[in-house]
């Protein structure tokens, strides 16, 4: 027996299903979680010895690969520092400054602990600044485990088959509205029937949820131009390409403007930290300004704002984010390649260094694409994958992440090893 099944069996004694977030079993892929010890650049070592290639970067914050050494020492001469003090520090004030100045459309901004606090927090401003109630998100999107969120959610909830969780009271179901993505007439049809009750519309600009689903030309600008008709806030959920598409994020590669963005992942650097921003006159109204309330002790834990700073001015040296295009586009046309090598039907989907290889012939456009995928060999793909010492994430409706301490050999290692596994599914 591994060291990680035995710690596996020894954590579902302890922990609901072993696992500290569903994504993290291998229930949709088989099998048992890998447990792991440390992580350096672009590999990650199990507790058993064993050396992966890493495309989960922690689902996304691991932007400039694992323990960068400017990272680890900001994070290391913060805690010497202390590691909270439920009061203001001035590390607070820099990152909030930084975030304002990547995005034109946050004028302020409120730190938090995690991306699902960010989005339900976000929620509670909208439906507190408009007075109304209902919201609409898309079918497969997620936007953290928060009640309003889990009517037809993506990620863990799509992958594990509950897409609606039980605990969600049906009052507060009912205010959530499902449009289809990519599809402006179902979000259009929703706004005829209830326009004047709708507080916010809620996406991720570029979907990372149901796999990688890019916008459609325009469609972010539509969304933008039906919410401002009807007096709704705009909030653009950036917790997975925030940072990571562009400085500024999908609203910079798109040209669009939110009301409220909410933050995660990157902004953090890998540690617990989450931001929502907007508005001026809309964050105004957050408590102690206003009277929508949100609060934390750990918000803006100076351990985490360290560790988010270092990051993001790493991400300022020139020439990262076409260093990431350039090793992502390597990674697809590696994909591309092996893929005219079989007969399978494959799609590989990609923005910038965010991207799903999905077993179906695509385009995937919407959740109603992903009705063909073939989730029996995305899962023989991920362990055939594992075995050589590649760490896809273990479920097909996600996207996988590149760092910018992946080589150009790691690269190309990846392709071969895809190519490898492909060709014995195809038999
Ligand atoms: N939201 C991320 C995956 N889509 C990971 C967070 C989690 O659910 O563990």
């Amino acid at each position: 027996m591994t060291q990680s099944a035995d710690l596996f069996e020894k954590a579902k004694q302890f922990i609901p299903g072993g696992v500290n977030s569903p994504v993290r079993a291998f229930g949709a892929v088989g099998g048992t979680p890998i447990f792991f010890e440390s992580g350096s650049g672009a590999r990650l070592r199990d507790v058993d010895g064993k050396e992966y290639l890493d495309l989960v970067g922690s689902w996304g914050p691991m932007i400039l690969g694992h323990a960068h050494p400017e990272v680890v020492e900001a994070v290391v001469a913060a805690a010497r520092k202390g590691s909270s003090f439920g009061a203001p520090t001035r590390a607070e004030v820099t990152l909030a400054k930084m975030i304002t100045e990547r995005f034109p459309s946050v004028e302020r901004v409120r730190l938090v602990s995690s991306g699902t606090e960010a989005c339900l927090s976000a929620i509670r401003l909208a439906r507190g600044f408009t007075g109304r109630e209902r919201i609409v998100k898309f079918e497969g999107c997620y936007h953290g485990h928060g009640d309003s969120f889990l009517v037809k959610a993506g990620s863990g909830a799509l992958t594990f088959g509950m897409p609606s969780s039980p605990g969600v009271p049906a009052a507060f179901a009912s205010l959530t509205h499902n449009a289809r993505f990519n599809d402006i007439a179902s979000v259009r049809a929703i706004f005829a029937t209830h326009g004047r009750e709708i507080a916010a519309l809620i996406v991720e600009p570029i979907v990372g949820n149901m796999g990688l689903v890019p916008p459609k030309p325009g469609f972010l600008q539509e969304l933008r131009d039906l919410t401002r008709e009807h007096g709704a806030i705009f909030i653009l959920d950036e917790v997975m390409t925030g940072f990571r598409v562009a400085r500024g994020g999908a609203q910079e590669l798109y040209g669009v403007r939110a009301d409220i963005t909410t933050l995660g992942k990157v902004v953090g650097g890998g540690l617990p930290l989450g931001a929502y921003g907007g508005r001026a006159d809309i964050l105004e109204k957050i408590s102690p300004q206003g009277p929508v309330y949100q609060a934390g002790t750990l918000s803006g834990n100076p351990i985490a704002t360290a560790a988010g700073i270092a990051t993001l001015k790493l991400l300022d040296r020139p020439g990262v984010y076409s260093e990431l295009e350039a090793k992502s586009k390597r990674l697809e046309d590696g994909f591309r390649k092996v893929m005219a090598r079989t007969k399978l039907a494959l799609c590989f989907q990609r923005v910038g260094s965010m991207a799903t290889f999905f077993f179906t012939r695509g385009p995937v456009e919407s959740l109603d694409d992903l009705s063909g995928v073939r989730t029996d060999l995305f899962a023989r793909f991920f362990h055939g994958m594992l075995e050589r010492g590649i760490y896809f994430p273990p479920a097909q409706y996600e996207a996988f992440f590149l760092s910018l301490a992946h080589t150009e050999g790691d690269l190309d290692r990846i392709t071969q090893a895809a190519g490898e596994v492909l060709a014995g599914l195809a038999t």
